[in-house]
Parts: C-alpha cells; sequence; structure tokens
C-alpha cells in the first residue's frame, strides 16, 4: 500500500545538486575524489552526481560500480551477509577518495560489503558514503557523509524508490 510521496522529481534533483556541492566542499575540491555506485540504483545516482560535480567543476569524476546482493530470496529477512558479485571499477583507487553511493541506507550491511569490495581493490585514502534517503534502523556502526532526505522509518516500512533510468519516472515514495 502506497502511504505517501516523499521526493519528486524536483526534489530529486535538488537533493542531488546540494550533495554535489557538499561533496566538493568537504574535499576542498575534486582533485582526489572517485565515485562508485551500489547497484541497481546507486548507480543512476552516482551517475547524476558525478554529471553534476562535471557541470560545477568543470572537470570529470572516475565513476564505477560495484554489485553487492543479498543471499536471500525474502527482502523482509536483512540478517544474512551481503556478498559482492561483481564490480566494474577500471581506475585506480588508491590514494583516492571514494565515495560509495546507495539509494537507501538500512541495516548499513550492504554498505559493509561495499567496503570489503573496495578495500579488496586497493587502497584509498579514504571511503565516504552517499545516499538518497537514510531509512535508519542501523545495525552496524556505518553512518552516510551525504544524505539526500532522512526518513524515519518503522521496520515493516518500504522506501520506493523510482529512477527515470530504471523506472519510468523520478519519485521516492513510502509504502508499507
Ligand atoms: P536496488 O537494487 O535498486 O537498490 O535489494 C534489491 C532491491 O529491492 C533494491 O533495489 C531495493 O530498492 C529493493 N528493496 C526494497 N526494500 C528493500 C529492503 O528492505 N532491503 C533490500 N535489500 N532491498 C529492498
Ligand atoms: P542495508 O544493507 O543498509 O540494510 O540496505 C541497503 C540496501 O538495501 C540498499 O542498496 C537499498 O537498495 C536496499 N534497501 C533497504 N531498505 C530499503 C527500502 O526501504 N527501500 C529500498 N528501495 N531499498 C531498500
Ligand atoms: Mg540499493
Amino acid at each position: 500500500r502506497e502511504k505517501a510521496q516523499l521526493m519528486d522529481e524536483k526534489a530529486i534533483a535538488r537533493a542531488i545538486t546540494r550533495v554535489s556541492h557538499e561533496i566538493i566542499e568537504k574535499n576542498k575540491g575534486i582533485d582526489d575524489i572517485v565515485l562508485v555506485g551500489i547497484k541497481t540504483r546507486g548507480v543512476p545516482i552516482a551517475n547524476r552526481i558525478s554529471n553534476k560535480i562535471e557541470q560545477i567543476e568543470g572537470s570529470n569524476v572516475n565513476t564505477g560500480e560495484v554489485d553487492i546482493t543479498l543471499y536471500r530470496d525474502d527482502l523482509k529477512q536483512i540478517n544474512i551477509d551481503p556478498v559482492l558479485n561483481g564490480s566494474n571499477i577500471d581506475f585506480d583507487i588508491n590514494d583516492k577518495i571514494v565515495i560509495l553511493v546507495d539509494d537507501v541506507l538500512y541495516t548499513g550491511r550492504t554498505v559493509r560489503g561495499a567496503l570489503d569490495a573496495i578495500m579488496d581493490i586497493g587502497r584509498p585514502k579514504a571511503i565516504q558514503l552517499a545516499v538518497l534517503v537514510d531509512r535508519g534502523h542501523r545495525e552496524l556502526p556505518i553512518r552516510a557523509d551525504y544524505v539526500g532526505k532522512n526518513v524515519p522509518t518503522s521496520k515493516h516500512e518500504i522506501i520506493s524508490v523510482k529512477l527515470s533510468e530504471t523506472d519510468e519516472e523520478d519519485s521516492v515514495t513510502i509504502n508499507e
């Protein structure tokens, strides 16, 4: 059942613009920055941030992706650790600031898997995390450096993230 729309196309675009500016400000430019999106919907968000940063700063940022999958057939069961299912990072991450990008941050287990994947590839100077929605309920000591929108949820609610690259529209809604 659909409850309420939290973000429309314009709100998502504004959040991406703000987060892009925050990334540039926090890191005093983009010299050392690379972006890594977490499949599926972290990837188009990373690409949008990449394009926005390029628009603002006038030079491009390397952008790759990791595929972290959960060994489970029931999305409600979240106590199984996510595993790396592949990555596409065809640039050097050593001594870079890697900014992980995902759509929704929940327990933190997916991000933990992504951290493992990144550290298998190289030794970044730092890893930061950007998410479109932080819905709370962390089960690990993981937090986001950049948040599009904080959405307090109950555990049985689900945040639906739609992006034009993968879906028919741009929207964030809360369902139960
Ligand atoms: P995504 O691949 O675009 O991120 O996890 C697979 C998909 O299921 C995710 O899409 C996510 O949007 C959706 N999903 C909805 N609720 C949940 C949830 O509670 N946990 C996980 N892992 N995914 C969820
Ligand atoms: P975590 O591993 O932090 O529990 O969950 C993060 C991953 O699961 C994200 O990649 C996200 O896609 C997915 N996820 C968790 N909860 C939700 C949710 O309510 N809505 C959506 N769309 N994805 C979720
Ligand atoms: Mg996701």
